[in-house]
C-alpha cells in the first residue's frame, strides 16, 4: 500500500514537472476568439473544443475567450478587427470573405461539390491551401476550414418545389456577389444581409426567406420563423479559421504549431459533430413544424441550367488556373 502511494507520488510529481517545463515555453496569453452562431450550435461546440486542445496545450498559458452570439461583431466586422489586431481569432463563413479575397468565391459556386468526401478532399487539398494562403497578404491567417454545410431553403412564403416558385420571394443572402447573383438569376429577390440580423428579419419578415445548412436552421431557431424548407443542396459552405496576422506573427514558433494542430484536430472534430447533427436534424425540423420538401433532381437541373453565367463568372474571378486545378480534382475523385 505505502509502494503503491509512493509510486503514485513519483508518477504525480513527474507529471507535475512535465506540464511546468511545458508551460515554461508559452507567454501567458488571452485569445479573443469570435464566431457568429449561438453557443449551443456545432460552431460553438468546436470553438469550446479548440479551446479546451490549446489550453492543454500551453499548460493553461494561452486562454481562448470564445466569445459567439456576433457578440464582437458580424464576420465582416470581426475580420476588420482581425485586421487591424485589434482581435486575435474568428471562425465564420468563406462567403464573407470574398470582398478581401476574391479567390474565397469558388467556395460559394453552386452545386460545385456533390458529397463531404468531395468537400474534404477539395479544402485540405492543394487547391484548399492555395486559397487559404490569399488571406495572408490582406492581413489574415487561416488555419483550416470547419463545415457549415450543404446550404438548404427555408421560407414563409410557400413551397419551392420548381423554380418558378422563388419568384418574388424575398431572399436573404450572405453578403457575397455570387450569392447575390445566383438567387437573383434563379428569379429571388436576394437581399444580403450579415447573419447578426437574419433572426429579426424573418420574425419581422422583412425577408421571407434565408438559405443555410440545417445544422443552422435548428440552432438559430429559425424553425420558429420559417414553415417551408426545401432540399436543394444548392451548395456546400466551408467556414474558416483565422487569425489576425499581426497577432500571428508575434507569436513563438511553438505558439504557432499549438494552433495549427489544435486547428486540425477541431476540424476533425467539427465535421463529426456537424454531419451527425445534420443527419437527425431533418427529422428535428419536422417535429418543430416545419414543412419539407425535397426539390426533384429535374428541377434542380434547371436551377442549374439558369447558373452558367455565374459559374462563368467564378471562374474569372478566382482565375481560370485554380478553376482548372478544382476541376480537374474533383474529376479525379469521381
Ligand atoms: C455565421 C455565418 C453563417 C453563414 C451565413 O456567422 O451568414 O448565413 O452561413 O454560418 O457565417
Amino acid at each position: 500500500m505505502q509502494r503503491r502511494f509512493a509510486l503514485a507520488a513519483v508518477a504525480v510529481a513527474a507529471l507535475m514537472a512535465t506540464t511546468a517545463a511545458q508551460a515554461q515555453d508559452f507567454k501567458p496569453r488571452i485569445v479573443r476568439f469570435g464566431y457568429g452562431l449561438v453557443d449551443d450550435s456545432n460552431q460553438g461546440r468546436a470553438v469550446r473544443f479548440f479551446a479546451k486542445e490549446v489550453e492543454k496545450a500551453t499548460g493553461g498559458k494561452m486562454k481562448i475567450r470564445a466569445i459567439g452570439n456576433a457578440a464582437l461583431g458580424s464576420d465582416t466586422q470581426m475580420q476588420q478587427a482581425l485586421i487591424g489586431g485589434a482581435q486575435e481569432m474568428m471562425v465564420g463563413s468563406t462567403a464573407t470573405l470574398v470582398g478581401i479575397a476574391p479567390q474565397m468565391a469558388l467556395w460559394d459556386t453552386p452545386f460545385l461539390i456533390n458529397n463531404t468526401k468531395e468537400a474534404d478532399a477539395l479544402l485540405d487539398g492543394p487547391v484548399g491551401d492555395r486559397i487559404k494562403a490569399t488571406l495572408e497578404p490582406k492581413g489574415m491567417v487561416a488555419l483550416a476550414y470547419w463545415e457549415n454545410g450543404f446550404r438548404n431553403l427555408t421560407n414563409n412564403k410557400q413551397p419551392v418545389a420548381k423554380l418558378e416558385d422563388l419568384n418574388g420571394i424575398k431572399l436573404r443572402v450572405m453578403q457575397n456577389n455570387v450569392f447575390l447573383d445566383s438567387f437573383k438569376a434563379l428569379g429571388a429577390n436576394a437581399v444580403p444581409l450579415p447573419f447578426s440580423e437574419l433572426f429579426t428579419a424573418l420574425e419581422t419578415r422583412a425577408v421571407d426567406g434565408q438559405e443555410n445548412p440545417y445544422n443552422t436552421v435548428l440552432s438559430s431557431k429559425f424553425y420558429e420563423v420559417q414553415k417551408y424548407l426545401t432540399v436543394t443542396n444548392h451548395v456546400y459552405s466551408p467556414w474558416i479559421l483565422t487569425v489576425s496576422k499581426k497577432w500571428w506573427d508575434g507569436l513563438s514558433k511553438d505558439e504557432q504549431k499549438v494552433l495549427l494542430d489544435a486547428a486540425k484536430k477541431s476540424r476533425d472534430f467539427e465535421r463529426q459533430d456537424t454531419r451527425a447533427e445534420a443527419a437527425k436534424a431533418l427529422a428535428d425540423l419536422k417535429q418543430k413544424g416545419m414543412q419539407v420538401n425535397e426539390l426533384s433532381a429535374a428541377e434542380a437541373e434547371r436551377m442549374r441550367s439558369k447558373l452558367s453565367s455565374v459559374h462563368a463568372s467564378v471562374a474569372s474571378a478566382v482565375g481560370q488556373d485554380v478553376w482548372k486545378q478544382t476541376q480537374d480534382e474533383l474529376k479525379k475523385l469521381r
